[in-house]
């Protein structure tokens, strides 16, 4: 009996223990109440904030993700709904999940041709060898990107959401192999040729308030990004553009670079490593509990 009741209790704690280091699945509503809560005037600017420095920072252990603080203000034309205020990334088995929180109320364009001061912001991954140093015209609305070819890297997939293909704010869900083109009129996935990626993602759009800020949530497989189970990290950039009344033309506004105005030459990608997040994965963790079932199912009838 004694044995029994040491057994249950070890596995009872080993559970815990799990549950405490394994990821969580944000809702992708647009909101990022649900990515744990923490004082933002604490996390270090322009740097990605790694799971184990926010816990350090008061960030629940349930909630392990890095956070890019980027400069709030500092977009070109000074337009708080381009201007990124900080970027939150976390994984499961499955997915990579991003949220985008802006300094300005969002607005959505839906589809005018003449749409002004609504942006389109772009997380541009480098997750494999090979890929290409230039992007635009197609995939952001009409802005040339370049990646600077003094630096070695050479983005793999472009994730786009262009405001001005929304009408309204909410869940934007597709199932695997449909594009989200085909159900609501926006691309969100391009490889490095400007080809669409399938696969089963989801957008969520907050518009906020000129207070709170609007927010973007993505769940992206992580298949469709070039990871696959053994590899567990990638090199980051994001970009706004934006076409003002006074510019005429469309052009980034704000990124992880500090940019100068026309400067569309990213050079400053960073690194997620998303073993970090979820300590163990959660095919992992399942594998660890059911192992130890056995050699604890093993052990205790062995001895009676
Ligand atoms: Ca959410
Ligand atoms: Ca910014
Ligand atoms: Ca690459
Ligand atoms: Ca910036």
């Amino acid at each position: 009996m004694k044995r029994m009741f040491a057994l249950l209790m070890g596995l009872l704690v080993l559970g815990g223990m799990m549950g405490m280091v394994s990821a969580f699945t944000p809702t992708i509503d647009g909101n990022d109440s649900d990515w744990g809560s923490l004082d933002l005037l604490l996390l270090d600017p322009n740097s990605w904030n790694t799971p184990s420095s926010l816990q350090e920072k008061g960030l629940d252990s349930q909630h392990l993700q890095y956070i890019w603080m980027d400069t709030s203000g500092d977009a070109i034309d000074s337009v708080d709904a381009a201007d990124v205020k900080y970027i939150r990334v976390t994984a499961n088995s499955s997915y990579v999940y991003f949220y985008i929180k802006f300094t300005g109320q969002l607005t959505l364009g839906g589809k005018n041709p003449n749409a002004q001061n609504i942006p389109a912001v772009a997380i541009i991954i480098d997750s494999t060898d090979g890929g290409n140093k230039t992007f635009g015209g197609q995939v952001l609305w009409g802005a040339d990107v370049k990646v600077s070819d003094s630096d070695p890297y050479a983005w793999d997939y472009l994730i786009r959401v262009d405001l001005n293909q929304f009408s309204t704010g909410g869940t934007y869900d597709n199932p695997a192999g449909v594009d989200v083109l085909d159900i609501y009129g926006d691309n969100v996935l391009y490889d490095d040729s400007n080809n669409l990626v399938y696969g089963d993602y989801s957008i969520g759009i907050y518009t906020g308030d000129t207070t709170t800020g609007g927010g973007i949530e993505l769940k992206i497989p992580k298949g469709a990004l070039g990871l696959s189970d053994q590899q567990f990290g990638f090199y980051m950039d994001f970009l706004t553009v934006l076409q003002t009344a006074n510019s005429g033309s469309v052009q980034v506004e704000d990124a992880m670079d500090p940019l100068s105005s026309g400067s569309n030459t990213l050079s400053n990608f960073q690194y997620a490593d998303i073993t970090q997040v979820p300590f163990f994965s959660d095919s992992i963790a399942m594998g660890a509990v059911a192992i130890l079932l056995a050699l604890g199912a093993f052990w205790f009838f062995r001895r009676q």
